[in-house]
């Protein structure tokens, strides 16, 4: 089998999407996800103009080649956009190569090892009392897990609180919004939230929480010591991470479990994160973190510190990187929770698919290959549209910090 035809497609359902798919001599195509919010058309360039020449004619069937061909061979090495890059294509293959075979890529990763994949979705509120009402609504829909986060008194819009019920889309149309950011304000009302879910909903659901980068090592180990007694699930991205060893001080504080790596691009980012136990859950991504393959040795690597998997999956990662990561969850042992963030109506009928939701687990079916197909007849429909993620300031106008 060889590779003929390698098409990036964008579209914008809601949201924009970049898509990659990869035809063969044989008919069998497959697609992968190169959507990275806010810099969407880096790697439909990156793709279009570097990568997919360097395709036609190889022999889809040698995914692990073709990975290492990618990586090594760009000499310029890691990175978010040369990362997700590599990572729709190696989904690609995945998806022809079962499609090949005839069966879901979790076969060819081992197997299920488990019925389902447990997943949370987001429960927002401006206020502590709707975040508490929006738990409930998840819990209603057979949730098991909830993130839960509400908006800061005295600030103008909080990063993470979602606008829509069962999406989430923290990008806006036009050039970036700045949001104002006080951690003394934000620190005064998470303990708070989290006393009130308790106290409505028990012990049995597992409780998630996003800081989103936003604090000081030492801040984030004051959070943590003050949620233990809410015995949260995860306390995630409560520091920058760009220096690793900044965990150490949170550790030393608190007991509360933590997860991070949404955005890190290759393991790279969290060998030191892992080898001293730092952090509980890896958060990194199928799209963003060089596709299946390398995803691989990520969760490999972390298995051996104990650390399992949480892989992001909000509505910017399209349904094709959903569907990936669910194959992925179901077949590796040390894989802990996934995040899932619904589409849009029109984003689901550009991407038909055949996972499923069935009382807190998702299941990615099992169709040929990854189960996502691409409806170039509904995707035309939606061109793209600038969009950016919001920049956040103090209050003084400094972005000391992030
Ligand atoms: O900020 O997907 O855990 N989920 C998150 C997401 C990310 C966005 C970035 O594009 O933090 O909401
Ligand atoms: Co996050």
């Amino acid at each position: 089998m060889k590779i003929t035809d390698v098409e990036v497609l964008v579209t914008s359902p809601g949201r924009n999407f970049v898509t990659i798919r990869i035809r063969t001599d044989e008919g069998v195509y497959g697609i992968g996800d190169a959507t990275l919010n806010g810099r969407e058309l880096a790697v439909a360039s990156y793709l279009r103009d570097h990568v997919a020449p360097c395709l036609i004619g190889r022999n889809p069937f040698q995914i692990e080649d073709i990975w290492q061909y990618l990586y090594r061979g760009a000499y310029w090495r890691r990175g978010p956009v040369t990362m997700t890059a590599i990572g729709a294509v190696d989904m690609a293959l995945w998806d022809i190569k079962g499609k090949a075979l005839n069966v879901p890529v979790y076969e060819l990763l081992g197997g299920a090892s488990r019925n389902g994949v447990m997943v949370y979705g987001h429960a927002n509120g401006q206020s502590v009392g709707e975040a508490v009402e929006a738990v409930g609504r998840y819990l209603d829909m057979g949730y098991k897990a909830v993130r839960v986060q509400a908006g800061v008194p005295g600030l103008k819009g909080t990063y993470g609180v979602g606008r829509g019920e069962l999406f989430y889309e923290p990008a806006g149309e036009g050039l970036p919004a700045e949001d104002a950011w006080s951690t003394e304000k934000y620190l005064a009302t998470v303990p708070e939230l989290f006393a009130r879910v308790r106290e409505e909903y028990g012990r049995d659901v597992h409780l998630l929480h996003d800081a989103h980068h936003r604090l000081t090592p030492i801040e984030a180990g004051r959070l943590g010591r003050e949620l233990e007694p809410y015995a949260l699930f995860w306390l995630e991205d409560a520091v920058p991470a760009e220096q690793q060893e900044a965990f150490r001080i949170v550790r030393q504080h608190t007991t509360t479990p933590l997860a991070v790596g949404e955005i890190f691009s290759t393991i790279h980012d969290a060998t030191l994160l892992l080898r001293e136990n730092l952090i509980d859950y890896l958060r990194m991504t199928v799209v963003h973190g060089g596709g299946i393959t390398h995803l691989r040795t990520a969760a490999a690597y972390a298995a051996v510190h104990h650390v399992r998997t949480g892989c992001h999956g909000a509505t910017d990662l399209s349904p094709v990187t959903m569907a990936a990561a669910l194959h992925f969850d179901l077949s590796i042992p040390n894989f802990g929770i996934q995040e899932y963030m619904r589409h849009t109506a029109e984003t689901d009928e550009v991407f038909p698919h055949a996972y499923t939701f069935a009382d807190g687990y998702l299941h990615p079916g099992d169709a040929p290959g990854l189960g996502v197909d691409y409806r170039d007849e509904v995707a035309e429909r939606f061109p793209y549209r600038r969009a950016y993620l919001p920049v956040s300031r103090l209050e003084d106008g400094t972005m000391f910090n992030w």
